[in-house]
């Protein structure tokens, strides 16, 4: 699998990371992953997002490593790179401010990612949808590579696994995660630490959003739907951010007989975001890819540029369409 990626990594000195808009905590523990790795070879390596890094993950950036991309400051160095190595997306779209200069560039482009779309974006790719997280290709990729981990290797592999895991849960875990997780907990990472830092720093705005979130919560086809929502009002009236509501959707799966749930934001443009979770054979996937949305199987998501309320009104009715047809009994 990384036969080819070596080559090219043994031979480039200069090396752009970059992940999705609204990076997550694989993202970007996969970046300071590869970033720490990187620098440990000798490499020279930059991290460029689209977007900020989310407070909840700002303990994995102590000396600002992540940088946010500026046209004006960053163009120049994407323009330069060796290699740009895209991690935990294989789709050009979800670099959204970066995608021009990114494909512009005249650099070698390296996918590693764990997700079903694949627009070609990678001219060298280490894509595997059965891995629970882009963070356990990177530790595989540091294998190979006979490397290292550090501690800060393993603090930041260890979020990315947490965060895409569910803390374990969801049904991609495998042995492997698990024994990779072992073996970060030797090199010290304190599970209850990174829990700590990722999900109990949210601000009293968050629950009360939280909390709306839940109060909104409607059931469909017999309660194998549950969908909810947040509209603009609800972030200014808790004074808390969109970022803020990853975990949320999770919720509107905790009810019995709950096979399908959906969360719809309203963007700060006044646009519908909307995340999908499914459970078991629910493919939530192929429905997004209708609407140009992507992820896993069971969970995914799609942005609509179209405005809040009747787009989620003629989603909702989609979904029971879908969901019914192939589905319901
Ligand atoms: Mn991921």
């Amino acid at each position: 699998m990384f036969k080819k990626i070596e080559r090219l990594v043994k031979t480039s000195k200069s090396f752009v990371l970059t992940t999705h808009l609204n990076p997550d905590g694989d993202g970007l523990g996969s970046e300071v992953a590869m970033y720490t790795f990187l620098k440990m070879m000798k490499k020279k390596p930059r991290i460029i997002n689209t977007s900020p890094v989310p407070k909840q993950y700002r303990f994995l950036n102590p000396k600002n490593e992540i940088e946010t991309y500026d046209p004006v400051k960053h163009d120049p160095v994407i323009k330069k790179a060796d290699v740009i190595m895209v991690l935990d997306i294989s789709v050009s779209k979800r670099l959204d401010r970066m995608q021009q200069a990114v494909m512009a560039s005249p650099a070698k482009r390296i996918c590693i990612d764990h997700h079903l779309d694949n627009d070609g974006l990678g001219h060298l790719n280490c894509v595997d949808e059965k891995s629970p997280a882009t963070a356990e290709l990177i530790y595989n990729f540091i294998k190979h590579f006979k490397g290292k981990l550090n501690l800060k290797i393993a603090q930041a592999l260890y979020t990315a696994l947490i965060t895409d895991t569910g803390n374990f849960r969801f049904n991609a875990t495998r042995p492997a995660t698990h024994l990779i997780a072992a073996e970060l907990m030797k090199l010290g990472v304190k599970p209850n630490d990174i829990y700590a830092e990722v999900f109990e720093q949210g601000s009293s705005g968050v629950m009360k959003l939280l909390g709306r979130a839940l109060a909104h919560i409607k059931p469909e086809c017999d309660g194998g739907i549950n969908w909810t929502y947040l509209k603009s009002t609800d972030f200014s009236e808790t004074s808390a951010q969109r970022s803020d509501t990853e975990g949320f959707v999770d919720y509107t799966l905790k009810i019995e007989k709950s096979n399908l749930g959906i969360l719809f934001y309203e963007t700060q443009e006044g646009f519908t975001k909307v995340s999908l979770r499914s459970k078991g054979n629910v493919d939530v996937q192929s429905f997004a890819k209708q609407f140009g949305g992507g992820g896993h199987k069971n969970a995914s998501g799609i942005t609509l540029k179209t405005p809040f309320e009747p787009t989620m009104t003629d989603m909702v009715d989609k979904v029971k369409k879908y969901y019914s047809a192939k589905y319901a009994k």
